[in-house]
């Protein structure tokens, strides 16, 4: 089974991952069910650079294969603000019942499509021998008209898919969400890597075991 590390402290996202990677071959620890204290500070400029560093100052310090992703709400008429500063929008501590108050607030005169949304998701795969890939996975939507729901995470209460009609906040998570979540598509998107990676690796060990036993 290959150990596999997600370089994130978020909890939410964390559950969400397991739940979308449920059923592959592998040991996925959180960085604290690897016992890695560490708060990277992410100063990259795009969703790709914030992932990439996640994954690559882990996989310096440990050696393993680790993915990590960087993730965000894109408003269009905030000028795709937060972005890449949702987590630190408002201030990191401010709890997001304030942040998402603050989002429906400065769109209280806007309508219809001026609401249009995404939340997008980059996932960084590093593996030990230097190599690292990306993989992007967009959910587009609506700023809702009033927070609604209390699953997931961050600003779910505020995003509204109108083929669902509802918020993914009123989701059921492990269920809808994350079958079409901005997360699930680049995940799906990453898991055909590392089921290459797997390929590759177990066909180096039989040319390895073939080789010691002539
Ligand atoms: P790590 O860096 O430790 O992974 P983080 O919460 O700081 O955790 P990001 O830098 O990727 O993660 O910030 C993403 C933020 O975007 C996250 O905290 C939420 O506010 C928001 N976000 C991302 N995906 C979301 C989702 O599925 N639902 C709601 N909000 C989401």
């Amino acid at each position: 089974m290959m150990r596999i590390i997600f370089a994130t402290n978020n909890e939410g996202k964390m559950n969400e991952i397991r739940d979308i990677l449920d059923g592959m071959d592998i040991e996925l620890l959180s960085l604290k069910d690897a016992g890695i204290d560490i708060d990277i500070k992410e100063d990259g400029e795009t969703f790709e650079e914030n992932a990439i560093i996640k994954a690559e100052t882990v996989c310096r310090m440990t050696g393993e294969v680790v993915l990590a992703d960087d993730s965000g709400l894109e408003v269009d008429y905030l000028n795709k603000a937060p972005g890449v500063y949702s987590s630190r929008f408002l201030g990191e501590k401010t709890p997001y019942s304030v942040k998402n108050k603050y989002i429906l607030d400065q769109l209280k005169d806007v309508e219809g499509e001026k609401r249009s949304a995404r939340f997008v998701c980059v996932i960084a795969c590093s593996f030990p021998d230097g190599r690292t890939v990306t993989r992007k996975g967009v959910l587009e939507g609506y700023i809702s008209k009033e927070i609604r729901g209390t699953n997931g995470f961050g600003y779910d209460p505020i995003f509204y898919v109108p083929e669902y009609n509802c918020t993914t906040a009123e989701m059921p998570t492990s269920d809808l969400k994350n079958k079409i979540s901005h997360r699930a598509k680049a995940l799906e998107a990453i898991k055909e890597v590392l089921l290459e990676h797997m390929a590759q690796r177990k066909s180096r060990e039989a040319k390895h075991e073939d080789s010691n036993s002539k």
